[in-house]
C-alpha cells in the first residue's frame, strides 16, 4: 500500500520535478523559420519584398499565434496635465505627470505617465519611454526614490526626454483580471483565439503614449526609445513591432516569447511560460506546448520586424532562465533582413564576452555580468546606442 502510494505521489507531482534544462549539451537540434522565404515558397532578396510581402505575413503569424491582434482603431484620446514643476531634478528637468485616457466601446482607459523633459535641451527632443512592469516606485515623479530601474536623471543629463507608464494601467499582470484595461476597449478580443492578452496590451498602451507625445512639442516623436525588461521587454519588442512610429526598442532581459529562440531548448519554455502566465498570450499559443518547432516563426523573426530601426537587447550572466546564448542567436539570426535595408550589423560571429557590449546600430547587444535586472549599465548603453543612431542622421 505504501508503494503504490509513493507511486502516486511521484505521478502526481511528476510535471513539477521536470527542471527546465541548463545543459548546452542536452539542447539538441532544431531548424528555425527563414525568414527570408515567404509562405509561397519564394526567397525575398530585396527591401521591397520585404515590406510589401514577408512583413506583413510575419506580423499576421506572430498575432496570430503568438501576441494576438493589435487594434488600430480607437473612438478618441484625450490627455491632460495632472501635476507638473517645471524645477525639477534640482532645475534640470520639467515633471509633467499626464494622464491620458483613450475611449473605445463606450469604455475610457486611463495611462498615467510620468515624463522628464530637459530643460536646457533643444527642443523638441528625443526620449525614451519605459514600460515599467516592477514597482511604481521606481518611476517616482517627486524623486524620493531614487532606482536603477529608471535613472532619469542620468538620461536627462544625456539630453533625452525619459518617460513611464506602469504596465497594470494597460492590463494588471494577473490572470484573473488582465481583462481590466485595454480589453475592456475591445471585449471582442477575449473571445478571439488569437485575441490579445496582456503583453498585447502593454504594448499597445506603449502605442498610446507615443500617440501622446505626438502632441507634445517638447518631444520629438520621431526619435522615441520604447524600452522594456523581461515581461516588459517581450511587450517593448512586439510594440516596436507593430508601430514603425517607434525609432529604436531596447528589450532587457526578455528572455522567453522575447528576444530568445523559442526551438533552443534551454531556460523557459513555452509551456512553461504558458502555464505560469496563461494570461499574457494568446489562446493558439498553448498549442506549441512542449512542440515549438510546429511554432510557423520563432524569435529572430520578432526582432526582424523591427528592421531598418535599431533593436538593442540584453542579457545578464546569472539570468539562464531567459537563455543569454539563445538572445544572441535570436538576434543574429535577424541580421539578413537589416542586410536587406544596406544596414550592416556589427555583431560578432558568436557570443560576446560579458560586459562586452556592442552598441552600434542596427543591433546592438550585451551580456551583463550579474542578475536579471534593469541596471545603470544596461541605460548607459542604451543611451550610446542612441546617441550614435541619432548622430549618423
Ligand atoms: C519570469 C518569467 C520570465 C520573465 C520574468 C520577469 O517569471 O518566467 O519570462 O518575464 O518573469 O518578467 O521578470
Amino acid at each position: 500500500m505504501k508503494s503504490i502510494c509513493l507511486l502516486f505521489a511521484a505521478f502526481l507531482f511528476t510535471p513539477y520535478l521536470y527542471a527546465q534544462n541548463y545543459d548546452e549539451s542536452k539542447v539538441g537540434d532544431y531548424t528555425l523559420p527563414d525568414v527570408l522565404t515567404a509562405a509561397n515558397g519564394k526567397k525575398i532578396t530585396t527591401k521591397k519584398e520585404w515590406e510589401q510581402t514577408r512583413r506583413p505575413e510575419v506580423l499576421n503569424l506572430f498575432e496570430e499565434h503568438v501576441y494576438g491582434q493589435f487594434p488600430k482603431k480607437y473612438d478618441r484620446l484625450e490627455y491632460s496635465v495632472k501635476n507638473e514643476n517645471k524645477q525639477a531634478m534640482n532645475g534640470k528637468a520639467h515633471l509633467k505627470e499626464v494622464e491620458i485616457t483613450v475611449y473605445n466601446n463606450n469604455k475610457p482607459l486611463r495611462i498615467n505617465v510620468v515624463l522628464f523633459v530637459p530643460t536646457n535641451a533643444k527642443k523638441p527632443v528625443p526620449a525614451f519611454l519605459l514600460i515599467n512592469n516592477r514597482n511604481k516606485r521606481n518611476t517616482a515623479p517627486a524623486r524620493d526614490t531614487l532606482s536603477e530601474f529608471w535613472p532619469a536623471e542620468m538620461v536627462i543629463d544625456a539630453g533625452y526626454a525619459v518617460a513611464a507608464f506602469h504596465n497594470s494601467d494597460a492590463a494588471p499582470d494577473n490572470k484573473n483580471t488582465y481583462q481590466n484595461g485595454v480589453l475592456q476597449l475591445y471585449p471582442e478580443q477575449l473571445q478571439a483565439d488569437n485575441g490579445m492578452k496582456a503583453i498585447g496590451a502593454w504594448a499597445w498602451g506603449a502605442s498610446r503614449v507615443l500617440d501622446y507625445f505626438e502632441k507634445d512639442k517638447d518631444i520629438d516623436a520621431k526619435k522615441v526609445a520604447v524600452v522594456g525588461h523581461s515581461r516588459g521587454g517581450k511587450a517593448a519588442l512586439w510594440a516596436a513591432a507593430q508601430d514603425q512610429r517607434f525609432a529604436i526598442c531596447a528589450s532587457n532581459c526578455s528572455g522567453n516569447t522575447g528576444a530568445s529562440l523559442a526551438r533552443r531548448n534551454f531556460g523557459e519554455s513555452v509551456e512553461r511560460i504558458n502555464t505560469s502566465f496563461p494570461h499574457w498570450f494568446t489562446t493558439n499559443y498553448k498549442k506549441y506546448n512542449g512542440n515549438e518547432a510546429a511554432l510557423p516563426v520563432d524569435q529572430h523573426m520578432l526582432i526582424a520586424l523591427v528592421a531598418p530601426r535599431p533593436v538593442y537587447v540584453t542579457n545578464a550572466s546569472k539570468d539562464l532562465w531567459a537563455d543569454p546564448t539563445g538572445t544572441f542567436l535570436a538576434i543574429k539570426a535577424a541580421e539578413p533582413v537589416y542586410t536587406l535595408f544596406g544596414s550592416k550589423s556589427k555583431l560578432p560571429d558568436s557570443p560576446p564576452a560579458v560586459d562586452t557590449p556592442y552598441d552600434n546600430p542596427p543591433l546592438g547587444y550585451h551580456n551583463r555580468v550579474g542578475i536579471h535586472d534593469l541596471t545603470e549599465y544596461d541605460w548607459a548603453n542604451f543611451i550610446d546606442f542612441a546617441n550614435f543612431h541619432y548622430k549618423k542622421k
